[in-house]
C-alpha cells in the first residue's frame, strides 16, 4: 500500500518510483563524463502534455555585424530560460540531481537490508547500475565522490551494498572490487564512518569502533565541549550515532544470513575471527588514500582513553551500576532528540547520512511495525533520484528552494533584458508570455517555502528560531539557513517590484510583516562575537579548537559552523535589499547596521591575493562572485554607516579581487575553469578540461556587478581598469554564447558544488541558470552603456 507521507508534500521531488528502467536509454561513460546529464528528469519534463507554452522558438539573431553582443547576449540568455522554464514543476519549483557523494547510498542500502524494509527490485537493480557506473577503470576502486579517487570509504560500502542489491561474487567486476579493496589493507583500514556503518549490519565488530558516547549529551551546555555546540550536520550525524553505537545495536540476522558471512570474508585480508577488534592498530587504522584530515593526537588520546575506560567491559561490570544509568539516561536523551529531529523534519532529517542512520534507529526503538518507523519508509524516496547513470542517494532531499531563487533572478533578468532593444526581437511574445508565468508561479513557491513557526521543544534540542527562514529544499524539511534565508528574501523583494507584474492578480505577494521575520532571524544569525560574518544555520556556538576533536578523518572543517563568505555576502545584499525597499520598515535601521558590520567580514577573509575561498561550491570563482557582489551592495547602500576608511579598504578589495579573476581568465577561449580539487589544495588548480560555462558566469556576473560600480563612483580613476574589465566581460560572453546547446540547453560539464572542502556534490541547475542570468545582465549593463552615449 501507499505509505502516508507527513508534511505539505510541496516541492517534494519523487516522480521516479516505476521510470526506474528509464535510465537505460540513455547512454552514460563515466570514462568521459563522471557527470550524467540529468536527462532522465529533463527528458520527462520536456515531453510532458502541459508544459505548454513555447517549444523554445525564439527567434535567433543572426550572427551579422550589426547585431550588437549585448543583443545576442540577451537573445541566447532568452533562448536559455525559455528551455529551462520548461523543466519546472506545476508547483513552481525546478529540481535536479543533487548526487555526487558516494558515501550516502550505501547507508541507506544497509539501513534497509537490516531492518527488512524491500526497496524493490526496480529500485536495487537501478542502484546496482548507479553503483557499478562509478566504479573506477583504472583500479576498481569506488571513490568518496564522482569525480574522486577511490578510496577505502567509498569502496567498501558500494562494494557491499552492490552485494546487497545482487552483484555476484563471482562477477569479475566484484573480483576487481575485492582486489582494490584487500590491496589497500581491507575494511579494517577504512574510516570511521564506514567501521560504523560495517559494524551496524555485522561486518565488522563493534569494539574495533572508536567510541561515540551518548553520555556527552548529559554535559551541562555551559561546559566548554557540548555536541550542542557542534555545527547541526556534524551534531546530527554524531546523534543517531551515538544512540546506536549506547545501544551496539546490530543487525539481527547478522549470524545466520549468508552474504554477511561472505561480507566477513570478502572485505578482509585475514581470517575475521583472528582479527584483533580492540586493538590500537584496528581501531585507529587508515588507508592513507582517504586521509583527508589526519585525526589530532587529541583525538587520538581521547579514543583511547574512552576505549579503555567507559567501554572496558572489566571497569563496566565492576562499576555497572553507575555506569549503566549513565548509559541509559545518554541513550534515552539520544533517542528522544532522534524523534524531535524526525517530527521537525517531516521525517524527511537534515540530511542523508542520519536520514539513513534514523531508519534503523526507529527500527530499533519502536519496532518494524511503528508509524514511526513507517513515516521514515515512506520519505527515502525524497532522497533518491534517477539519471543516466542510474539511481542514486542525494545529498538532501534536493535543492528546490535554493535553485527556484536563483532561476527567478535568472529569469527575471532575461526577461528584462529582452524587453530593452525594442527595435529588435529579441523574443517572440508568446515566449515572454511564457518566461512570465514561470516568474508567477516561482513566487508561489517562494512564498509557500517560508518557514511559518519554530520547531517544538526547540530550546531542548538546540535548535535556533525557524520563523522567518527559509530552508534550502523544502518547507517540510524547514531548517532555515542563513544564505537560503537570505536568496529567498531577495527573490520575494524581486518578484514583488517587478515592474511588470504589478496587477498579476496570479503574483504571491510576501506581506511585509513576514519579510521583516526573515530580516529578523538574518539579523539574529550574525556572528557578531566574532566576526560579523554569517555561518551556514546557526550562530557559531563553538571553538576552534573543537577541530582537533574531529574524528571523521575524511573531511575537515565539520565542527562547527563558521562564517562563510558566500552566507555573510548573501545577507548583506539581501540585507540592503530589504532597506532599499522598505525603508521605513521597523527593522530597516537595525538591517542596515548589521550589512554594513557584514562588509567588514568580508573584507577580512580576502585572502593577500585578491581571492576569497568558496567553501560550497567549486571553489575561488564562486567566492569571488559572493565577494564582490556582498562588497558593492555595502558601498552601494549602506551610506555613512561605513566608515571612510572602511570605504577605501572595500574598493580596494573590489579592485583586488578583479584582479584576481583577471589572472585566471584563460587567455585564449575568455572563460575561466576551476576544478574540484582547488578546494582540497586551497588554492587555484585549473580545470583538466579547461573552461567551464559555470565559473564562467559567476566571473562574469562578478564583473558586471564591478564595472556599474566603478562607472557610477570612480569613472575618472579607473577607466583603464575598467576598460580591462569589459574586454574580459565580452570575451566572457562570448563563450557562453557559443558554449549553448541547439535547444538552449547548455553541456554538464565538470562537478559545481563541494562540502567540507573534500566532497564534490552536482549541481544541475547551474549549468542553466548562472549562463542565463550572467548573459543576461551583461546585455542589461551594456545596452544601459549604449543609452549614455
Ligand atoms: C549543503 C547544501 C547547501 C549549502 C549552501 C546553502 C549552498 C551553503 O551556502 C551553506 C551550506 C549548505 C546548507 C550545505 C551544507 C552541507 C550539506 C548539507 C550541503 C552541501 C548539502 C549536503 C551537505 C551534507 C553535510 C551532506 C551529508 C554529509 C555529511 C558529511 C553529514
Amino acid at each position: 500500500g501507499k505509505l502516508e507521507v507527513l508534511g505539505s508534500g510541496i516541492g517534494r521531488a519523487t516522480w521516479l518510483p516505476g521510470e526506474e528502467d528509464s535510465c537505460k536509454s540513455f547512454p552514460f561513460d563515466r570514462e568521459t563524463n563522471a557527470n550524467s546529464q540529468d536527462k532522465v528528469f529533463r527528458d520527462l519534463m520536456l515531453n510532458r502534455d502541459n508544459a505548454g507554452g513555447s517549444q523554445g522558438v525564439t527567434t535567433a539573431v543572426e550572427k551579422d555585424q550589426s547585431v550588437s553582443e549585448a543583443e545576442l547576449a540577451a537573445t541566447t540568455a532568452a533562448r536559455g530560460s525559455v528551455f529551462y522554464s520548461r523543466l519546472q514543476t506545476d508547483e513552481g519549483w525546478w529540481a535536479g540531481d543533487y548526487g555526487g557523494p558516494m558515501f550516502l547510498l550505501p547507508g541507506l542500502v544497509f539501513a534497509c537490508y537490516a531492518t527488512g524494509v524491500d526497496l524493490g527490485s526496480a529500485r536495487r537493480s537501478a542502484i546496482l547500475r548507479y553503483i557499478m557506473n562509478h566504479q573506477q577503470a583504472l583500479d576498481g576502486g569506488w571513490g568518496m565522490h564522482i569525480e574522486g579517487h577511490s578510496t577505502v570509504f567509498g569502496s567498501v560500502l558500494n562494494y557491499s551494498a552492490a552485494r546487497m542489491c545482487g552483484l555476484e561474487h563471482d562477477d569479475p567486476r566484484a573480483a576487481r572490487g575485492r582486489e582494490f579493496i584487500k590491496a589497500h589493507g581491507g575494511a579494517v583500514a577504512s574510516p570511521q564512518w564506514a567501521k560504523f556503518w560495517l559494524a551496524s549490519i555485522g561486518a565488522y565488530e563493534w569494539t574495533g569502533v572508536n567510541p561515540t558516547p551518548p553520555e556527552l549529551w548529559l554535559l551541562p551546555y555551559w561546559f566548554p565541549f557540548h555536541p550542542g555546540r557542534m555545527w547541526c550536520h556534524c551534531r546530527m550525524v554524531y546523534l543517531p550515532m551515538s544512540a546506536l553505537f549506547g545501544s551496539r545495536w546490530v543487525y539481527e540476522d547478522a549470524e545466520t544470513d549468508p552474504l554477511i558471512a561472505s561480507l566477513r570474508k570478502e572485505l578482509y585480508t585475514n581470517d575475521y575471527k583472528s582479527i584483533n577488534w580492540g586493538s590500537f592498530a584496528v581501531r585507529e587504522c587508515i588507508s592513507p588514500t582517504d586521509l583527508y584530515n589526519p585525526q589530532s593526537w587529541l583525538m587520538t588520546a581521547a579514543n583511547h582513553v574512552l576505549h579503555n575506560t567507559l567501554e572496558n567491559p572489566i571497569l563496566r561490570a565492576v562499576f555497572h551500576y553507575p555506569l549503566d544509568a549513565l548509559r541509559r539516561a545518554g541513550n534515552k536523551f539520544a533517542f528522544d532528540y532522534i524523534h524531535a529531529e524526525d517530527v521537525h523534519t517531516n521525517w524527511i532529517d537534515i540530511g542523508p547520512v542520519n536520514k539513513a542512520f534514523h531508519v534503523i534507529a526507529n527500527y530499533a526503538a519502536f519496532g518494524a511495525d511503528s508509524d514511526k518507523f513507517l513515516n521514515h519508509i515512506a520519505r527515502i524516496d525524497d532522497f533518491l533520484w534517477l539519471a543516466e547513470d542510474g539511481l542514486k542517494m542525494q545529498g538532501y532531499n534536493g535543492s528546490m528552494f535554493w535553485d527556484t531563487c536563483f532561476a527567478t533572478h535568472a529569469l527575471a533578468n532575461a526577461v528584462v533584458a529582452s524587453k530593452l532593444k525594442s527595435d529588435q526581437t529579441v523574443i517572440t511574445d508568446a515566449d515572454r508570455e511564457h518566461m512570465y508565468r514561470s516568474l508567477v508561479k516561482a513566487s508561489k513557491f517562494v512564498d509557500d517555502m517560508q518557514v511559518r513557526e519554530d520547531v517544538w521543544e526547540r530550546h531542548t534540542y538546540f535548535r535556533a528560531e525557524s520563523l522567518g527562514g527559509w530552508p534550502f529544499s523544502s518547507r517540510d524539511h524547514g531548517w532555515p539557513i542563513s544564505d537560503c534565508t537570505a536568496e529567498g528574501l531577495r527573490a520575494s523583494i524581486l518578484l514583488s517590484t517587478f515592474p511588470d507584474f504589478k496587477d498579476d492578480k496570479n503574483l504571491h505577494h510576501i506581506p511585509q510583516e513576514r519579510l521583516e521575520q526573515a530580516v529578523k532571524i538574518m539579523i539574529e544569525l550574525q556572528n557578531t562575537s566574532t566576526n560579523n560574518g554569517w555561518a551556514s544555520y546557526e550562530l557559531n556556538r563553538g571553538y576552534d579548537w573543537y577541530e582537533l576533536l574531529n574524528p571523521a578523518q575524511v573531511f575537515g572543517n565539520i565542527m562547527i559552523d563558521y562564517s562563510y563568505v558566500e552566507c555573510s555576502s548573501a545577507s548583506v545584499q539581501a540585507l540592503c535589499e530589504f532597506y532599499k525597499h522598505f525603508p521605513q520598515s521597523k527593522y530597516a535601521d537595525a538591517a542596515l547596521t548589521s550589512a554594513a558590520k557584514g562588509v567588514d567580514f568580508i573584507i577580512d577573509i580576502q585572502r593577500p591575493d585578491g581571492s576569497w575561498y568558496g567553501s560550497w561550491a567549486v571553489c575561488f570563482t564562486y567566492g569571488a562572485w559572493f565577494g564582490i557582489e556582498g562588497l558593492v551592495a555595502g558601498l552601494d547602500t549602506c551610506g555613512d554607516r561605513i566608515s571612510k576608511k572602511t570605504r577605501e579598504a572595500a574598493k580596494n578589495a573590489l579592485v583586488k579581487g578583479c584582479d584576481f579573476l583577471l589572472s585566471m581568465q584563460d587567455p585564449q577561449d575568455g572563460g575561466w575553469g576551476e576544478s574540484i580539487r582547488a578546494c582540497a589544495a586551497h588554492e587555484w588548480v585549473a580545470n583538466e578540461e579547461g573552461s567551464q560555462v559555470v565559473n564562467t558566469a559567476w566571473s562574469l556576473l562578478a564583473f558586471l556587478r564591478a564595472i556599474e560600480y566603478l562607472t557610477e563612483n570612480d569613472a575618472a580613476n579607473s577607466r583603464p581598469f575598467l576598460q580591462k574589465l569589459k574586454t574580459s566581460a565580452h570575451r566572457a560572453s562570448v563563450f557562453l554564447r557559443e558554449r549553448q546547446l541547439a535547444d538552449g540547453d547548455w553541456a554538464q560539464e565538470g562537478i559545481s558544488g563541494v562540502f567540507n572542502h573534500s566532497c564534490s556534490i552536482t549541481y544541475t541547475a547551474y549549468r542553466n541558470v548562472f549562463p542565463i542570468w550572467a548573459l543576461a545582465r551583461y546585455a542589461i549593463v551594456n545596452f544601459a552603456e549604449e543609452t549614455k552615449k
